[in-house]
Protein backbone atom coordinates (compact mmCIF):
# COMPACT_ATOMS: atom_id res chain seq x y z
CA UNK A 1 0.00 0.00 0.00
CA UNK A 2 1.53 3.77 -0.21
CA UNK A 3 0.14 7.10 0.32
CA UNK A 4 1.83 10.07 -1.55
CA UNK A 5 4.28 7.58 -3.12
CA UNK A 6 5.22 6.41 0.72
CA UNK A 7 4.43 2.45 1.62
CA UNK A 8 2.47 2.41 3.82
CA UNK A 9 2.89 -0.95 5.52
CA UNK A 10 6.38 -1.63 6.33
CA UNK A 11 5.58 -1.38 9.85
CA UNK A 12 3.41 -3.98 9.87
CA UNK A 13 5.76 -7.26 11.06
CA UNK A 14 8.76 -4.74 10.44
CA UNK A 15 11.96 -5.11 12.71
CA UNK A 16 12.73 -1.49 14.49
CA UNK A 17 16.48 -0.59 15.87
CA UNK A 18 16.15 1.55 18.97
CA UNK A 19 18.97 3.84 19.50
CA UNK A 20 19.37 5.48 22.50
CA UNK A 21 21.53 8.85 21.26
CA UNK A 22 23.24 9.92 24.16
CA UNK A 23 25.14 6.35 23.71
CA UNK A 24 25.53 5.71 19.69
CA UNK A 25 28.15 7.66 18.45
CA UNK A 26 29.83 10.64 20.21
CA UNK A 27 31.16 12.88 16.73
CA UNK A 28 32.41 16.26 18.80
CA UNK A 29 34.53 14.35 21.80
CA UNK A 30 31.94 15.10 24.69
CA UNK A 31 31.74 11.87 25.77
CA UNK A 32 27.37 12.20 25.29
CA UNK A 33 26.60 10.61 21.65
CA UNK A 34 25.40 13.15 18.89
CA UNK A 35 22.65 13.05 15.79
CA UNK A 36 25.75 13.09 13.51
CA UNK A 37 27.03 10.06 15.35
CA UNK A 38 23.38 8.27 14.87
CA UNK A 39 23.69 9.56 10.63
CA UNK A 40 27.25 8.45 10.09
CA UNK A 41 26.66 4.73 11.45
CA UNK A 42 23.29 4.26 9.27
CA UNK A 43 25.31 1.87 7.27
CA UNK A 44 25.75 -0.53 9.87
CA UNK A 45 22.17 -0.23 11.15
CA UNK A 46 21.23 -1.04 7.51
CA UNK A 47 23.57 -3.70 7.01
CA UNK A 48 21.65 -5.47 10.04
CA UNK A 49 18.51 -5.77 7.40
CA UNK A 50 16.16 -3.55 9.62
CA UNK A 51 13.29 -1.82 8.46
CA UNK A 52 13.33 1.64 10.39
CA UNK A 53 15.10 3.22 13.25
CA UNK A 54 13.69 4.25 16.75
CA UNK A 55 15.89 7.14 17.96
CA UNK A 56 15.26 8.36 21.49
CA UNK A 57 14.53 11.55 21.99
CA UNK A 58 16.89 14.30 21.44
CA UNK A 59 14.75 17.32 21.48
CA UNK A 60 15.81 20.83 23.76
CA UNK A 61 15.99 19.37 27.83
CA UNK A 62 17.21 19.56 31.06
CA UNK A 63 18.19 16.27 30.51
CA UNK A 64 16.58 15.36 34.36
CA UNK A 65 15.25 11.86 32.84
CA UNK A 66 18.20 11.88 29.99
CA UNK A 67 15.77 13.89 27.32
CA UNK A 68 12.08 12.49 28.36
CA UNK A 69 11.36 15.74 29.78
CA UNK A 70 11.44 17.96 27.19
CA UNK A 71 11.55 21.78 26.96
CA UNK A 72 11.04 22.72 23.88
CA UNK A 73 9.36 19.98 21.49
CA UNK A 74 10.49 21.62 17.98
CA UNK A 75 13.99 22.18 18.66
CA UNK A 76 17.69 19.66 18.91
CA UNK A 77 18.90 19.76 22.26
CA UNK A 78 22.67 21.24 21.90
CA UNK A 79 24.39 18.73 23.20
CA UNK A 80 22.88 16.44 20.14
CA UNK A 81 23.55 18.38 17.54
CA UNK A 82 21.49 21.03 15.44
CA UNK A 83 18.49 20.81 13.10
CA UNK A 84 21.16 20.20 9.81
CA UNK A 85 22.13 17.26 11.86
CA UNK A 86 18.90 15.97 11.81
CA UNK A 87 18.23 16.86 8.23
CA UNK A 88 21.24 15.05 7.53
CA UNK A 89 20.36 11.89 9.52
CA UNK A 90 17.51 11.09 8.15
CA UNK A 91 18.61 11.60 4.91
CA UNK A 92 21.12 9.21 5.62
CA UNK A 93 18.74 6.76 7.18
CA UNK A 94 16.15 7.39 3.37
CA UNK A 95 19.39 6.44 1.40
CA UNK A 96 20.32 3.41 3.33
CA UNK A 97 16.41 2.23 2.69
CA UNK A 98 15.79 2.69 6.46
CA UNK A 99 12.15 4.25 7.53
CA UNK A 100 13.11 6.81 10.84
CA UNK A 101 10.66 7.06 13.87
CA UNK A 102 11.11 9.61 16.39
CA UNK A 103 10.10 9.41 20.16
CA UNK A 104 7.54 11.78 21.10
CA UNK A 105 7.08 12.76 24.79
CA UNK A 106 3.68 14.27 25.16
CA UNK A 107 1.94 13.48 28.42
CA UNK A 108 4.28 15.31 30.07
CA UNK A 109 6.63 18.42 29.84
CA UNK A 110 9.67 19.49 31.35
CA UNK A 111 9.06 21.97 33.97
CA UNK A 112 11.39 24.38 32.17
CA UNK A 113 8.64 24.27 29.18
CA UNK A 114 8.22 27.97 28.66
CA UNK A 115 4.13 26.37 29.16
CA UNK A 116 4.89 25.48 32.41
CA UNK A 117 6.67 28.72 33.60
CA UNK A 118 3.30 30.58 31.93
CA UNK A 119 0.94 28.11 33.68
CA UNK A 120 2.54 28.33 36.87
CA UNK A 121 2.86 31.85 37.19
CA UNK A 122 -0.95 32.49 38.73
CA UNK A 123 -4.24 30.33 38.69
CA UNK A 124 -5.98 33.11 35.74
CA UNK A 125 -3.48 32.99 33.34
CA UNK A 126 -4.09 31.66 29.21
CA UNK A 127 -2.10 28.31 30.25
CA UNK A 128 -3.49 28.00 33.46
CA UNK A 129 -5.40 25.05 33.07
CA UNK A 130 -2.84 23.19 30.53
CA UNK A 131 -1.63 21.41 33.41
CA UNK A 132 -2.97 19.46 35.79
CA UNK A 133 -3.37 21.21 38.71
CA UNK A 134 -5.74 21.08 42.28
CA UNK A 135 -6.69 22.41 45.34
CA UNK A 136 -4.84 20.58 48.70
CA UNK A 137 -7.23 18.78 50.70
CA UNK A 138 -7.97 21.07 54.30
CA UNK A 139 -5.38 19.45 55.59
CA UNK A 140 -2.88 20.60 53.40
CA UNK A 141 -2.31 17.24 52.15
CA UNK A 142 -2.05 16.29 48.28
CA UNK A 143 -5.08 15.95 46.43
CA UNK A 144 -5.55 11.73 46.57
CA UNK A 145 -3.41 8.60 46.73
CA UNK A 146 -1.83 8.85 42.77
CA UNK A 147 1.56 7.48 43.21
CA UNK A 148 4.74 8.78 40.90
CA UNK A 149 6.32 5.40 39.32
CA UNK A 150 9.59 7.40 40.06
CA UNK A 151 8.95 7.71 44.02
CA UNK A 152 6.93 8.91 46.19
CA UNK A 153 3.35 11.23 45.71
CA UNK A 154 2.58 11.75 41.85
CA UNK A 155 1.71 15.66 43.30
CA UNK A 156 4.52 18.76 43.72
CA UNK A 157 3.28 21.78 45.97
CA UNK A 158 3.86 24.76 44.06
CA UNK A 159 3.78 28.25 46.30
CA UNK A 160 2.93 30.70 43.49
CA UNK A 161 -0.44 28.81 42.55
CA UNK A 162 -1.17 27.14 46.45
CA UNK A 163 -1.80 24.34 44.93
CA UNK A 164 -0.78 20.76 43.60
CA UNK A 165 0.79 19.79 40.38
CA UNK A 166 0.88 16.10 38.81
CA UNK A 167 3.18 14.31 37.62
CA UNK A 168 3.36 10.43 37.04
CA UNK A 169 7.42 10.56 36.67
CA UNK A 170 9.82 13.46 38.62
CA UNK A 171 8.22 16.57 39.98
CA UNK A 172 10.09 18.39 37.07
CA UNK A 173 7.75 16.26 34.73
CA UNK A 174 4.60 17.96 35.32
CA UNK A 175 1.82 16.02 32.79
CA UNK A 176 -0.24 18.25 30.89
CA UNK A 177 -4.21 18.24 31.06
CA UNK A 178 -5.03 16.52 27.67
CA UNK A 179 -8.66 17.43 28.95
CA UNK A 180 -7.91 20.74 27.41
CA UNK A 181 -8.42 21.02 23.82
CA UNK A 182 -6.04 23.48 23.45
CA UNK A 183 -3.56 21.35 24.90
CA UNK A 184 -4.36 18.98 22.50
CA UNK A 185 -4.29 20.98 19.68
CA UNK A 186 -1.05 22.46 20.38
CA UNK A 187 0.61 18.61 21.02
CA UNK A 188 -0.85 17.59 17.17
CA UNK A 189 0.81 20.55 15.82
CA UNK A 190 3.95 19.20 17.30
CA UNK A 191 2.97 16.20 15.49
CA UNK A 192 2.87 17.73 12.50
CA UNK A 193 5.86 19.89 12.42
CA UNK A 194 7.83 16.69 12.56
CA UNK A 195 6.13 14.90 9.78
CA UNK A 196 6.90 17.96 7.45
CA UNK A 197 10.30 17.29 8.80
CA UNK A 198 9.73 14.12 6.87
CA UNK A 199 10.27 11.58 9.96
CA UNK A 200 7.98 8.23 8.81
CA UNK A 201 6.97 7.76 12.06
CA UNK A 202 6.27 8.35 15.86
CA UNK A 203 6.92 6.38 19.32
CA UNK A 204 4.84 7.28 21.52
CA UNK A 205 5.93 7.19 25.31
CA UNK A 206 3.48 6.63 27.52
CA UNK A 207 0.72 6.67 25.14
CA UNK A 208 -1.61 5.13 28.53
CA UNK A 209 -0.90 8.25 30.21
CA UNK A 210 -2.21 10.97 28.53
CA UNK A 211 -5.54 11.52 30.64
CA UNK A 212 -6.65 10.94 34.24
CA UNK A 213 -9.47 10.96 35.92
CA UNK A 214 -11.22 14.63 36.06
CA UNK A 215 -12.63 13.74 39.65
CA UNK A 216 -9.18 12.69 40.76
CA UNK A 217 -10.85 9.78 42.59
CA UNK A 218 -8.20 7.99 44.88
CA UNK A 219 -6.73 4.07 43.20
CA UNK A 220 -8.30 1.32 44.85
CA UNK A 221 -5.13 -0.66 46.89
CA UNK A 222 -4.20 -3.73 44.90
CA UNK A 223 -4.17 -6.94 47.26
CA UNK A 224 -0.43 -8.86 47.27
CA UNK A 225 -1.67 -11.44 45.12
CA UNK A 226 -2.38 -9.29 42.20
CA UNK A 227 1.09 -7.23 42.02
CA UNK A 228 3.11 -7.51 39.37
CA UNK A 229 6.47 -6.39 39.01
CA UNK A 230 6.74 -5.80 35.23
CA UNK A 231 6.41 -2.64 34.10
CA UNK A 232 7.42 -1.79 37.50
CA UNK A 233 10.35 -3.23 40.19
CA UNK A 234 9.22 -5.07 42.77
CA UNK A 235 9.98 -2.49 45.37
CA UNK A 236 8.12 0.02 44.00
CA UNK A 237 5.19 0.99 46.24
CA UNK A 238 3.73 1.66 42.30
CA UNK A 239 2.35 -1.83 42.34
CA UNK A 240 0.76 -1.41 45.49
CA UNK A 241 -2.32 0.10 43.39
CA UNK A 242 -5.18 -0.68 41.03
CA UNK A 243 -4.34 1.98 38.69
CA UNK A 244 -7.94 2.44 37.44
CA UNK A 245 -7.70 6.33 37.60
CA UNK A 246 -4.02 7.88 36.88
CA UNK A 247 -3.84 6.23 33.52
CA UNK A 248 -5.57 4.25 30.68
CA UNK A 249 -8.97 6.44 30.43
CA UNK A 250 -11.44 5.73 28.23
CA UNK A 251 -10.75 9.89 26.57
CA UNK A 252 -7.35 8.19 25.13
CA UNK A 253 -9.19 6.86 22.48
CA UNK A 254 -10.52 10.12 20.79
CA UNK A 255 -7.67 11.70 21.00
CA UNK A 256 -5.68 9.01 19.55
CA UNK A 257 -8.12 9.10 16.76
CA UNK A 258 -7.67 13.01 16.23
CA UNK A 259 -3.97 12.40 16.07
CA UNK A 260 -4.47 9.39 13.12
CA UNK A 261 -6.27 11.28 11.16
CA UNK A 262 -2.67 13.57 10.67
CA UNK A 263 -0.75 9.88 10.01
CA UNK A 264 -2.42 8.37 7.55
CA UNK A 265 -2.80 10.87 5.12
CA UNK A 266 1.42 11.35 5.96
CA UNK A 267 1.60 7.49 5.57
CA UNK A 268 3.36 7.66 9.34
CA UNK A 269 3.25 4.72 11.22
CA UNK A 270 2.95 4.48 15.27
CA UNK A 271 4.75 2.37 17.87
CA UNK A 272 2.54 3.44 21.33
CA UNK A 273 3.99 2.37 24.80
CA UNK A 274 1.57 1.09 27.19
CA UNK A 275 2.68 0.42 30.98
CA UNK A 276 -0.08 -1.47 32.36
CA UNK A 277 0.40 -4.26 34.33
CA UNK A 278 -3.47 -5.13 35.29
CA UNK A 279 -4.74 -4.40 31.31
CA UNK A 280 -1.68 -4.19 29.08
CA UNK A 281 -3.31 -6.43 26.63
CA UNK A 282 -6.98 -5.49 26.93
CA UNK A 283 -5.52 -1.63 25.99
CA UNK A 284 -3.26 -3.63 23.21
CA UNK A 285 -6.48 -4.80 21.32
CA UNK A 286 -8.32 -1.01 22.25
CA UNK A 287 -5.74 0.98 20.40
CA UNK A 288 -4.66 -0.69 17.71
CA UNK A 289 -7.19 -3.63 17.45
CA UNK A 290 -9.60 -0.76 15.81
CA UNK A 291 -8.18 0.59 12.84
CA UNK A 292 -7.63 4.49 12.87
CA UNK A 293 -6.35 4.34 16.16
CA UNK A 294 -2.35 3.77 16.52
CA UNK A 295 -0.84 1.14 14.53
CA UNK A 296 1.22 -1.33 17.33
CA UNK A 297 1.49 -0.99 20.83
CA UNK A 298 5.03 -1.91 22.71
CA UNK A 299 3.58 -4.26 25.57
CA UNK A 300 5.92 -5.18 28.53
CA UNK A 301 5.07 -9.27 28.76
CA UNK A 302 9.07 -9.90 27.39
CA UNK A 303 10.49 -7.27 29.24
CA UNK A 304 9.77 -8.32 32.44
CA UNK A 305 12.52 -9.77 34.85
CA UNK A 306 10.20 -13.42 34.77
CA UNK A 307 12.17 -16.09 32.42
CA UNK A 308 10.69 -16.45 29.19
CA UNK A 309 10.25 -20.17 29.31
CA UNK A 310 8.31 -21.81 26.51
CA UNK A 311 4.92 -22.40 28.76
CA UNK A 312 5.01 -18.37 29.51
CA UNK A 313 5.52 -17.16 25.44
CA UNK A 314 2.79 -19.57 24.66
CA UNK A 315 0.27 -17.86 27.53
CA UNK A 316 1.03 -14.68 26.36
CA UNK A 317 -0.15 -15.60 22.77
CA UNK A 318 -3.17 -17.68 24.12
CA UNK A 319 -4.44 -14.45 26.90
CA UNK A 320 -3.61 -12.46 23.18
CA UNK A 321 -5.82 -14.67 20.75
CA UNK A 322 -8.86 -14.28 23.71
CA UNK A 323 -8.64 -10.87 24.80
CA UNK A 324 -6.70 -8.83 21.60
CA UNK A 325 -7.57 -10.88 18.95
CA UNK A 326 -6.95 -8.09 15.98
CA UNK A 327 -4.04 -6.57 17.85
CA UNK A 328 -0.81 -5.70 16.71
CA UNK A 329 2.44 -6.09 19.27
CA UNK A 330 5.57 -4.62 19.04
CA UNK A 331 7.71 -7.12 21.08
CA UNK A 332 11.22 -6.57 22.43
CA UNK A 333 13.29 -8.46 24.77
CA UNK A 334 15.06 -5.12 25.66
CA UNK A 335 14.75 -1.36 25.85
CA UNK A 336 16.83 1.53 27.49
CA UNK A 337 14.56 1.35 30.55
CA UNK A 338 15.09 -2.62 31.55
CA UNK A 339 18.16 -5.12 32.39
CA UNK A 340 19.21 -6.30 29.19
CA UNK A 341 18.02 -9.52 28.40
CA UNK A 342 21.08 -11.05 28.43
CA UNK A 343 21.33 -10.76 31.75
CA UNK A 344 18.01 -10.70 33.01
CA UNK A 345 17.72 -14.48 31.62
CA UNK A 346 21.50 -15.16 32.53
CA UNK A 347 21.39 -16.82 28.98
CA UNK A 348 24.39 -17.84 27.10
CA UNK A 349 25.64 -16.77 23.53
CA UNK A 350 23.66 -20.18 22.28
CA UNK A 351 20.57 -19.15 24.04
CA UNK A 352 20.48 -15.80 23.11
CA UNK A 353 20.56 -17.05 19.57
CA UNK A 354 17.71 -19.36 20.45
CA UNK A 355 15.51 -15.83 21.77
CA UNK A 356 16.71 -13.69 18.84
CA UNK A 357 15.81 -16.22 16.25
CA UNK A 358 12.03 -16.65 18.38
CA UNK A 359 11.60 -12.93 18.79
CA UNK A 360 11.99 -12.75 15.09
CA UNK A 361 9.33 -15.60 14.18
CA UNK A 362 6.66 -14.39 16.73
CA UNK A 363 3.74 -12.20 15.00
CA UNK A 364 3.99 -8.90 15.54
CA UNK A 365 6.60 -6.28 15.11
CA UNK A 366 9.69 -6.42 16.35
CA UNK A 367 12.07 -3.86 18.64
CA UNK A 368 15.46 -4.25 19.05
CA UNK A 369 17.73 -2.42 20.89
CA UNK A 370 20.89 -1.23 20.53
CA UNK A 371 23.55 -3.68 21.74
CA UNK A 372 21.75 -6.50 21.86
CA UNK A 373 22.85 -7.73 18.76
CA UNK A 374 26.00 -7.93 20.12
CA UNK A 375 24.95 -9.70 23.69
CA UNK A 376 26.08 -6.74 25.60
CA UNK A 377 25.36 -7.95 29.46
CA UNK A 378 24.04 -5.49 31.56
CA UNK A 379 26.72 -3.21 32.84
CA UNK A 380 27.29 -3.27 36.92
CA UNK A 381 28.14 0.37 38.23
CA UNK A 382 28.76 1.50 41.25
CA UNK A 383 26.68 3.95 43.20
CA UNK A 384 29.06 7.00 41.82
CA UNK A 385 28.33 6.15 38.17
CA UNK A 386 24.72 6.71 38.42
CA UNK A 387 22.42 9.07 36.60
CA UNK A 388 18.93 8.04 36.41
CA UNK A 389 17.22 9.22 38.87
CA UNK A 390 15.09 5.79 38.99
CA UNK A 391 17.86 3.84 40.28
CA UNK A 392 18.68 6.58 42.83
CA UNK A 393 16.06 6.87 44.45
CA UNK A 394 15.60 2.96 44.64
CA UNK A 395 19.17 1.85 44.95
CA UNK A 396 20.59 -0.79 46.11
CA UNK A 397 17.24 -3.25 45.67
CA UNK A 398 16.34 -1.50 41.74
CA UNK A 399 19.37 -0.43 40.63
CA UNK A 400 17.66 2.12 37.71
CA UNK A 401 18.41 2.07 33.92
CA UNK A 402 22.14 3.15 33.48
CA UNK A 403 23.60 -0.64 33.37
CA UNK A 404 21.16 -0.28 29.96
CA UNK A 405 22.34 2.70 28.51
CA UNK A 406 26.41 2.29 28.69
CA UNK A 407 27.80 2.79 25.37
CA UNK A 408 27.93 1.11 22.31
CA UNK A 409 31.18 -0.40 21.59
CA UNK A 410 32.38 -0.63 18.00
CA UNK A 411 36.25 -1.35 18.18
CA UNK A 412 39.01 -1.79 20.56
CA UNK A 413 39.97 2.05 20.13
CA UNK A 414 39.21 4.48 22.98
CA UNK A 415 36.22 3.82 24.91
CA UNK A 416 35.29 1.27 22.31
CA UNK A 417 35.47 3.73 19.65
CA UNK A 418 32.31 5.86 21.12
CA UNK A 419 34.01 8.39 22.43
CA UNK A 420 37.54 10.21 22.64
CA UNK A 421 36.12 11.90 25.98
CA UNK A 422 35.24 9.89 29.24
CA UNK A 423 31.77 8.69 28.66
CA UNK A 424 28.91 9.86 30.54
CA UNK A 425 28.55 6.13 31.41
CA UNK A 426 31.69 4.31 31.86
CA UNK A 427 32.01 1.19 28.99
CA UNK A 428 32.21 -2.09 31.04
CA UNK A 429 35.57 -3.55 30.23
CA UNK A 430 33.78 -7.05 29.31
CA UNK A 431 31.79 -5.49 27.03
CA UNK A 432 35.24 -4.64 24.93
CA UNK A 433 35.50 -8.23 24.14
CA UNK A 434 32.09 -7.93 22.21
CA UNK A 435 32.60 -5.02 19.75
CA UNK A 436 31.09 -4.93 16.14
CA UNK A 437 34.16 -5.33 14.57
CA UNK A 438 35.18 -8.44 16.37
CA UNK A 439 31.45 -10.11 15.87
CA UNK A 440 32.32 -9.01 12.11
CA UNK A 441 35.56 -11.14 11.98
CA UNK A 442 33.66 -14.29 13.78
CA UNK A 443 31.36 -15.80 11.56
CA UNK A 444 29.77 -18.14 14.46
CA UNK A 445 28.88 -14.40 16.51
CA UNK A 446 25.61 -13.24 17.86
CA UNK A 447 25.90 -9.96 15.70
CA UNK A 448 25.81 -12.14 12.42
CA UNK A 449 23.24 -14.42 14.13
CA UNK A 450 20.57 -11.56 14.26
CA UNK A 451 21.52 -10.56 10.30
CA UNK A 452 20.66 -14.59 10.07
CA UNK A 453 17.43 -14.47 11.99
CA UNK A 454 16.32 -10.53 10.51
CA UNK A 455 17.56 -11.69 6.95
CA UNK A 456 15.11 -15.45 7.68
CA UNK A 457 12.15 -12.70 8.41
CA UNK A 458 12.26 -10.50 5.53
CA UNK A 459 12.64 -13.71 3.06
CA UNK A 460 8.99 -14.94 4.68
CA UNK A 461 5.97 -12.97 4.21
CA UNK A 462 4.25 -15.47 7.11
CA UNK A 463 6.91 -13.99 9.48
CA UNK A 464 6.09 -10.89 8.38
CA UNK A 465 2.59 -10.48 8.18
CA UNK A 466 0.78 -14.44 8.68
CA UNK A 467 -1.57 -15.75 11.53
CA UNK A 468 0.15 -17.76 14.46
CA UNK A 469 -1.97 -20.66 15.38
CA UNK A 470 -0.93 -23.81 17.11
CA UNK A 471 1.11 -22.59 19.85
CA UNK A 472 1.94 -25.38 22.20
CA UNK A 473 4.42 -25.40 24.82
CA UNK A 474 5.48 -28.93 26.06
CA UNK A 475 8.22 -28.29 28.24
CA UNK A 476 11.25 -26.29 26.96
CA UNK A 477 9.95 -27.44 23.72
CA UNK A 478 7.75 -24.01 22.21
CA UNK A 479 6.32 -25.07 18.61
CA UNK A 480 3.74 -22.62 16.55
CA UNK A 481 2.67 -22.16 13.13
CA UNK A 482 3.11 -19.33 11.15
CA UNK A 483 1.34 -19.05 7.53
CA UNK A 484 -0.49 -16.98 4.80
CA UNK A 485 -1.48 -17.54 1.26
CA UNK A 486 1.96 -18.06 0.14
CA UNK A 487 3.59 -20.24 2.91
CA UNK A 488 3.50 -22.00 5.69
CA UNK A 489 6.05 -22.59 8.34
CA UNK A 490 6.35 -24.52 11.75
CA UNK A 491 8.62 -23.27 14.01
CA UNK A 492 9.63 -25.54 16.88
CA UNK A 493 12.29 -24.02 19.39
CA UNK A 494 14.08 -26.26 22.37
CA UNK A 495 14.42 -23.42 24.90
CA UNK A 496 16.75 -25.15 26.97
CA UNK A 497 20.65 -26.76 27.31
CA UNK A 498 19.47 -29.98 26.87
CA UNK A 499 18.66 -32.45 23.80
CA UNK A 500 15.38 -33.04 23.58
CA UNK A 501 13.90 -35.23 20.97
CA UNK A 502 15.74 -34.43 17.79
CA UNK A 503 16.33 -30.62 19.11
CA UNK A 504 20.04 -29.78 20.30
CA UNK A 505 20.49 -27.65 22.96
CA UNK A 506 18.88 -23.92 22.17
CA UNK A 507 17.77 -25.06 18.54
CA UNK A 508 15.52 -23.75 16.77
CA UNK A 509 14.05 -25.22 13.68
CA UNK A 510 11.80 -23.37 11.27
CA UNK A 511 10.20 -25.36 8.54
CA UNK A 512 8.50 -25.01 5.42
CA UNK A 513 5.00 -26.88 4.22
O1 LIG B 1 3.85 2.13 33.36
C1 LIG B 1 4.84 1.85 33.96
C2 LIG B 1 4.69 1.21 35.25
O2 LIG B 1 3.37 0.67 35.36
C3 LIG B 1 6.20 2.17 33.48
O3 LIG B 1 6.88 1.01 33.15
C4 LIG B 1 6.19 3.13 32.31
O4 LIG B 1 5.46 2.64 31.24
C5 LIG B 1 7.56 3.45 31.84
O5 LIG B 1 8.36 3.85 32.90
C6 LIG B 1 7.48 4.57 30.84
O6 LIG B 1 8.75 4.81 30.32
C7 LIG B 1 8.88 5.87 29.41
O7 LIG B 1 8.54 7.12 29.99
C8 LIG B 1 9.37 7.57 31.04
C9 LIG B 1 10.85 7.54 30.67
O8 LIG B 1 11.63 7.76 31.82
C10 LIG B 1 11.23 6.19 30.05
O9 LIG B 1 12.58 6.20 29.66
C11 LIG B 1 10.30 5.96 28.89
O10 LIG B 1 10.59 4.80 28.17
C12 LIG B 1 8.94 8.98 31.35
O11 LIG B 1 8.89 9.73 30.17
Amino acid sequence: MSTNGKTTDWWKGGVIYQIYPRSFQDTTGDGVGDLAGVAQRMPYVASLGVDAVWISPFFTSPMKDYGYDVSNYREIDPLFGTMDDFDWLISSAHEQGLKVIIDLVLSHTSDKHPWFAESRANRDNPKADWYVWADPKPDGTVPNNWLSIFGGSAWQWDARREQYYLHNFLSSQPDLNFHNPAVQDALLEVVQFWLDKGVDGFRLDTINFYFHDKQLRDNPPLPPELRKSDTAPAVNPYNHQSHRFDKSQPENLAFLERMSSLLLPAGAAVVGEIGDSERGLELLEEYTGVSGRVQMSYVFDFLSGEDLKAERVAEVFRVMQEIAPNSWPCWAMSNHDVVRHISRWNLSDQAAKAYATLLLCLRGSVCLYQGEELGLPEAELSFEDLRDPYGIEFWPEFKGRDGCRTPMVWDMGVNGGFSTAKPWLPVPHTHLQRTVVAQEADAQSLLHHYRWAIGLRRKHSALRGGTMTDIRADGPLLSFTRADDQQTLRIRANLSEDQIGDLGPWQVQVIEG
